[in-house]
């Protein structure tokens, strides 16, 4: 293919890539929500639960640094095809594995850092269930399914309409059925404005993982304590 005609088509691909496994993770949330019990019922209780999740989360760095084998900070695209081997996460190819690689780089800086990896490992955890943590830590995976499993109940109580997507509106519904009184528009904007990181109008579960996982106060190495807090 010429180089004119792939730089007109790679966005195009790329697009079709993040459509994919957009669908593929709201059809997983859907049969979840089928067969599991309403987890939520006020943005308070996810609120509270935050701390939680760090402390559930920590762990994971020592994972990540594992797998990040030249240290760099960054799980590059061959290092991500070696940690989906040894999670025996089966795609067809390795393009896929790039995909993924790619969907989860949610900051855009280029790779796979380590917050975008706890969201990584929560998605393979829906897509491809508990051997996935299991493989990621025998001893700790009962603490990451238990985070994995609020978070993603989280998610499923915003998204109102069960399509895999959240919409600003699904925010301000649920903040002001949570709250005495009506929720400040501007303060619902500002949070869902966080939350949607390609400001797309929609938040779909890897960016709501991502803000719950920043918010939680879970830490990258190089960006301290100044992170957003809603
Ligand atoms: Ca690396
Ligand atoms: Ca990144
Ligand atoms: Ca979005």
């Amino acid at each position: 293919m010429g180089l004119v005609a792939s730089m007109c088509t790679e966005p195009m691909r790329r697009r079709r890539v993040e459509k994919d496994l957009d669908g593929k993770v709201a059809e997983a949330l859907r049969e979840r929500a089928r067969s599991r019990q309403r987890a939520f019922r006020s943005v308070n209780s996810i609120t509270m639960r935050l701390p939680r999740f760090k402390d559930g989360l920590r762990d994971v760095r020592d994972v990540f640094d594992g797998y990040d084998e030249d240290s760099d900070g960054t799980i590059d695209a061959e290092e991500l095809r070696r940690c989906l081997g040894e999670l025996q996460v089966r795609l067809s190819s390795e393009q896929e594995a790039d995909d993924l690689h790619r969907y989860c780089d949610l900051d855009r800086r280029s790779g796979i850092q380590f917050q975008e990896f706890v969201v990584l490992l929560c998605l393979m955890y829906l897509l491809f269930g508990p051997d996935v943590t299991r493989r990621v830590s025998e001893f700790e995976s009962a603490k990451l399914n238990y985070v994995f499993d609020e978070l993603i109940d989280a998610f499923i109580f915003f998204d109102t309409d069960g399509d895999g997507k959240m919409r600003r509106r699904d925010v301000t519904q649920r903040m002001n059925e949570s709250h005495q009184e009506r929720t400040p528009t501007n303060i619902t904007a500002q949070l869902f404005k966080e939350m949607d990181l390609d400001r797309n109008g929609k938040v779909n579960l890897k960016e709501f993982l991502y803000s719950m996982i920043r918010w939680a106060g879970l830490e990258t190495e190089d960006e301290g304590t100044d992170e957003a807090s809603p």
